[in-house]
């Protein structure tokens, strides 16, 4: 079944609300009856419960918790982002296939997303756990007119962006740490790594990948990150539905990136100090040159840690790991 018509068969029994016949599906789509009937088949099989009722049609009355084009665009409430979704089972990194999908010219806000990456990346070479089913692995295309040095404010914006959807959709609270991770209880649940195609003074583009674990179990996590990771499931205590909380995201990220674009970064600087976990705490500072313990004091508005050490200095921290002290 091509994408489109299953997006608009799951729109349409979705947008109804009771039954929707065969023959009636079959004129709005401009296929067959059996045509129809094969493409509920596929529903099924995707996971979708459908009841079938005899005179009266169709009706979705259970859906799976998937990531498909289809689910992910009903109700989904953008002018942009979002609109263009390249969706995948399996991909090695969904970074990857979003800077392709940029340099060929795909639009702004078009997303790549994925159920399973094997080789996600995070920060500095690292790896990015993302097992199959259990998480949102997502690559949001930016085109922003902005000079290369400010992308990093896109990371701190898009931080804010999730804080905001993880709480509309579960009710719990993130807590940032500097530049991009989202604690929940002090353990990462959300790791955000932003990457530029871009000439010396100009932009192409920004993807912003993020990584959510959001039903994966307690136990499925590896040794290495058993101790300092957990789950929006874990911590809310039952199941999440992950193509509404992709929504969510792509809705609060369009919002206050149109607020970043016309007002500039101060609006984000306050909602990220809102919601940051290391401020005002004492810090531990890894940089590429070496380790650095201080007072986080705050970030400047562009965006960079301002960290006090004990002898008053105040550093300016741009690229770094920070410990917070109860993990110290
Ligand atoms: P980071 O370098 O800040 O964090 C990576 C570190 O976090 C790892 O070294 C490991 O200790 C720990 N870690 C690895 N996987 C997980 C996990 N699932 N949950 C909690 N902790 C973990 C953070 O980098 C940036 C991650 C971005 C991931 C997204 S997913 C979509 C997009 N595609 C892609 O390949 N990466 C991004």
């Amino acid at each position: 079944m091509s994408s489109t018509t299953r997006e608009r068969l799951i729109s349409l029994l979705s947008e109804s609300d009771g039954y929707l016949s065969g023959q009636k599906l079959s004129q709005i789509i401009g296929c067959s009856r059996t045509a129809v009937w094969k493409h509920i088949e596929e529903l099924r099989k995707e996971g979708y419960v459908v009841e079938a009722v005899q005179k009266k049609g169709y009706r979705i009355i259970e859906r799976p918790n998937n990531l498909n084009p289809g689910e992910i665009k009903h109700q989904l409430k953008t002018e942009k982002f979002g609109h263009t979704i390249y969706y995948e089972s399996q991909v090695t990194s969904t970074q990857e296939l979003a800077h392709k999908h940029a340099l060929d010219g795909t639009e702004e806000g078009s997303i790549v997303i994925a159920d399973e990456q094997v080789s996600g990346k995070g920060r500095l070479g690292r790896a990015w756990h993302s097992p199959k089913g259990s998480g949102i692995w997502m690559s949001i295309i930016l085109r922003p007119n902005i000079p290369p040095q400010k992308s990093p404010q896109l990371t701190l914006l898009a931080a804010v962006s999730v804080v905001q959807g993880i709480e509309e959709v579960t009710g719990l609270n993130g807590q940032i740490k500097w530049p991009n991770d989202i604690l929940i209880d002090g353990k990462k649940v959300v790791g955000i790594l932003t990457e530029l195609q871009a000439e010396a003074d100009r932009i192409n583009s920004v993807i912003v990948g993020i990584g959510i674990n959001v039903n994966t179990p307690r136990e499925a996590f590896p040794e290495e990150i058993a101790n300092t990771a957990t789950s929006l499931k874990v911590e809310a205590g039952e199941e999440i539905e992950r193509a509404k909380l992709v929504r969510a995201i792509l809705e609060k990220m369009e919002k206050l990136y149109l607020l970043y674009l016309e007002h500039g970064f101060a609006p984000i600087k306050l909602l990220w100090e809102g919601s940051a976990a290391s401020l005002g705490k004492r810090v531990r500072v890894r940089t590429i040159t070496g380790v650095l313990f201080g007072r986080a004091q705050g970030i400047t508005e562009e965006g960079v840690l301002l960290v006090e050490d004990d002898e008053g200095t105040v550093h300016r921290v741009y690229s770094a790991d920070i410990e917070l002290p109860h993990n110290t």
